[in-house]
């Protein structure tokens, strides 16, 4: 198979890429990546010389690069997007641009050149915040921030595609991801990085918002099963089963480090800062045979070890951009 894979020097799609390049030795992957601030080569050096590899960079929204990724691929899974909810706070355009444009332009390449399958990857935070329970793929879509509703927006659309044009489009929902290669402005990269230089953690209000865990390596494996065996027009949540406060993974995270909690430093709320996200997963559980394999903790200590050894990696990520860290580490207040 020749796949076309957006987004591949990002956080999940550089795993996503290296992943399938290993488990499937016949597969070739054109990976097309705008390279902003998130996206880094570094993510992907090991496959500089890997002849299945192909890096284009460009724009998913800039259709003549698409359609000459698009003509040389049989498959795409779309993982190219502005990412970070305080960031499409600070300003949206970008995240029209990308996430709804940019999945748009590519749903008409693939319609044009007849593609087998087009993966695209959404977030569990379309469906907005639940304060108990969880939701399933029937569930309605209620996002609060610009970030979630350029994703809701590209979920209507990449949806209409397959029901007017009948592209083969399956869509992926998951909770939040960690592991390595994450950029340092989310919280699991950002709260390891700044407790091994004994800075602050800024914690958003109390502290008391919930998130699902899900180890990125899960989510590859879930997107290659869906990629695969799942049914073109469905959707798959894809959730990690581990749900903490983020207070409790703050503590978790000073604990495995062997840090005091007075790092932690509470710091304004986020505007509109979503309670609590929750996904049913038993559809990908039964339909497809999935499950979570990683365990939190060994997958937690696994990563902040990344860390550890990374530094160079996560140091000219923060050199590059040291008034942004600077006012991360000091926080809101
Ligand atoms: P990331 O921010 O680490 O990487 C995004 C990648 O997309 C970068 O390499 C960037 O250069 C590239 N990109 C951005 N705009 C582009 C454009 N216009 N054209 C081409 N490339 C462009 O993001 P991530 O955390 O790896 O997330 C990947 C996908 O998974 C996103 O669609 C995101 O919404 C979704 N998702 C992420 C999480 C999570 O916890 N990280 C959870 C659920 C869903
Ligand atoms: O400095 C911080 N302090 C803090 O308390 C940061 C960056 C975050 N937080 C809180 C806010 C959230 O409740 O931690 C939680 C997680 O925050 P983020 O890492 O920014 O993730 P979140 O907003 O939950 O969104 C993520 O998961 C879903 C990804 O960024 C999205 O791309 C994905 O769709």
């Amino acid at each position: 198979m020749k796949l076309l894979v957006t987004g591949g020097a990002g956080f999940i799609g550089s795993n996503f890429v290296r992943y399938i390049l290993k488990k499937y030795p016949s597969y070739r992957i054109v990976n097309l990546d705008k390279l902003t601030y998130a996206g880094n080569r570094g993510n992907i050096s090991d496959l500089n010389a890997n002849p299945r590899h192909e890096f284009i960079r460009g724009d998913i929204a800039d259709r003549t690069t698409v359609d000459e990724a698009m003509a040389k691929v049989d498959a795409a899974v779309n993982f190219a997007a502005e990412t970070h909810v305080d960031r499409s706070i600070a300003s949206a355009t970008a995240f029209i641009k990308t996430n709804i444009s940019g999945t748009h332009t590519l749903l008409e390449s693939a319609r044009k050149h007849r593609l087998s399958r087009f993966v695209h990857i959404s977030t569990d935070e379309v469906y907005g915040s639940i304060p108990r329970g969880s939701f399933t793929e029937k569930s309605g879509l209620n996002p609060s921030s610009p970030y979630s509703s350029s994703k809701a927006g590209a979920d209507l659309i990449a949806r209409s595609y397959f029901i007017t044009h009948k592209v083969p489009v399956i869509i992926t929902r998951s909770s939040n991801n960690f592991g390595p290669f994450q950029y340092p402005e989310k919280v699991i990269p950002l709260f390891v990085i700044n407790a091994l230089e004994d800075k602050p953690l800024p914690l958003y209000g109390n502290g008391l918002n919930v998130r699902d865990w899900l180890y990125v390596l899960d989510n590859c494996e879930a997107i290659d099963k869906v990629l695969h065996k799942g049914k073109d027009g469905e959707i798959y949540n894809i959730g990690g089963s581990t749900h903490l406060s983020n207070v409790e993974l703050t503590k978790k995270i000073l604990e495995m480090l062997g840090k005091s909690s007075k790092l932690i430093k509470k710091v304004d709320d986020r505007p509109a800062h979503d309670f609590r996200y929750a996904v049913n997963c038993t559809k990908i559980a039964n339909d497809l045979g999935w499950r979570p394999r990683a365990i939190f903790d060994e997958a937690l200590a696994a990563t902040i070890t990344w860390y550890e050894i990374n530094k160079p990696w996560w140091k000219k990520i923060i050199n590059n951009n040291y008034r942004e860290y600077y006012r991360k580490q000091y926080g809101r207040a």
